[in-house]
């Protein structure tokens, strides 16, 4: 019966993991897996998240089962968050996922009901989306994003492909902090995008994985809210497992604008989805989230945090980059400036890759991402020699 189960290849990110933390190197340096390292390289657990889990530990209550869409308070709280004040818009819908990845997964099995049978990702993009959409029967396509010899976005040949996909064609955008390169469009590249995705009437599929840690919470939502107030129909995947530090908690939402039918229907066919699935969602994770954006006080708390880390992020880029010229590195050192986000795509090589983590023990994603909140004061001058030696 299982005998045709074969070994199946592990997650290049994952497995990488592990070889770090099975390397006994003092020194030894994770810029792999994306995770938010505080200056400590610790992970994080927010004051405003802390707050929100001793509040509610102190109440007591059974654990019941949540609605299918998640608590009422969850989903308007994140829709506001997401949305601002457009959050009234009744062709809207939230409904709590199970983290973002989750979101994706149910997004795409909602499109395979209406029968679409492709999607558009750029290239490159996080590993995991071909994997959902895959898994879920849609053939993953992609489209140019981004050139790793020159360091730039390929903003030309990407509204080209754009401009001559069909009508109804689902196209998957970074909304910001672009997984893996953390090349983002400007403004105004941006108004070029949707302009083709209006005049071709594509079907954009947002996911926005690292609100607040580019330029800003509202900024980094801005392409979504543009699209709204476009009225074009989208899908939205959104997480808080990063800017909330709630990874293991799971907590995510996707949202639909379909302006075209009845925001009930569609939310009845997501739960529909959700219910011959996992049932419905977890709920203490979810609770934190809520706590925290529906008081006003750890709101603002966590907005601060959450700058606190964007900037904390922005600062060790900066250092990265003078610690490279300062150390004559053989690498276009500018393009780690003009990135956002967690990630950086460096332009090193595989076998640049291999050799800081066989000879320095300092981990890369393949072919070069770095996890830039994997640098701390403390490292950050031993990751700068190592690269310039390799590079050199
Ligand atoms: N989308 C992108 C681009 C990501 O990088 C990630 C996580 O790394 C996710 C979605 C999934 O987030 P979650 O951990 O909430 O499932
Ligand atoms: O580093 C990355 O791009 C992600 C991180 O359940 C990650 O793959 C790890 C575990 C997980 C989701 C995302």
């Amino acid at each position: 019966m299982f005998s045709s189960i074969g070994p199946s290849r592990p997650d290049p990110i994952m497995s990488l993991m592990e070889q770090y933390l099975a390397d006994d190197c003092p020194h030894k340096v994770n810029l792999g897996i994306g995770l938010y390292y505080d200056g400590e390289g610790t992970l994080p657990l927010l004051n405003s998240v802390h707050e929100a889990q001793q509040r509610l530990m102190t109440q007591e209550r059974p654990h019941s089962y949540p609605p299918i869409e998640g608590q009422a308070q969850f989903r308007e709280a994140v829709q506001r968050l997401i949305f601002g004040h457009s959050a009234q818009q009744t062709a809207l819908t939230t409904l709590q996922t199970l983290g973002g990845s989750g979101a994706l997964r149910l997004g795409a099995e909602l499109l395979r009901q209406l029968g679409v049978c492709r999607i558009h990702l750029p290239d490159p993009t996080w590993p995991n989306h071909l994997a959902i959409f895959s898994v879920a029967g849609l053939t993953p396509e992609s489209y140019p994003w981004y050139d790793n010899a020159n360091g730039e976005l390929l903003i030309d040949a990407l509204l080209d492909r754009l401009a001559t996909l069909p009508e109804g064609s689902v196209v998957l955008l970074h909304p910001a902090c672009h997984n893996p390169t953390g090349m983002d469009p400007s403004p105004d590249q941006w108004r070029s995008i949707l302009d083709t995705v209006e005049r071709r009437r594509l079907l954009p599929f947002f996911d926005a994985a690292y609100q607040g840690f580019g330029a800003g919470i509202e900024q980094d939502i801005a392409p979504v809210r543009q699209a709204l107030e476009r009225g074009l129909p989208f899908l939205l995947s959104h997480s808080l497992s990063k800017n909330m530090a709630l990874y293991g908690q799971r907590v995510g939402s996707l949202s639909l604008h379909c302006p075209d039918v009845a925001a009930i229907n569609v939310l009845g066919t997501l739960k529909g989805l959700v219910r011959s699935s996992y049932s419905c969602p977890p709920t203490f994770g979810s609770d934190i989230a809520a706590t925290v954006l529906n008081d006003a006080a750890l709101h603002q708390c966590w907005r601060d945090e959450t700058e606190a880390m964007r900037l904390r992020i922005l600062a060790m880029r900066q250092r990265l980059a003078t610690e490279l010229n300062a150390n004559g590195a053989g690498l276009d050192i500018g393009r780690i400036t003009r990135q956002r986000g967690m990630f950086s795509y460096t332009g090193l090589s595989e076998q640049q890759v291999d050799t800081l983590r066989q000879d320095f023990s300092i981990y890369l994603v393949n072919p070069g991402r770095i996890c830039v909140p994997g640098l701390t004061e403390r490292n950050v001058d031993y990751v700068a020699a190592s690269i310039a030696s390799v590079t050199r």
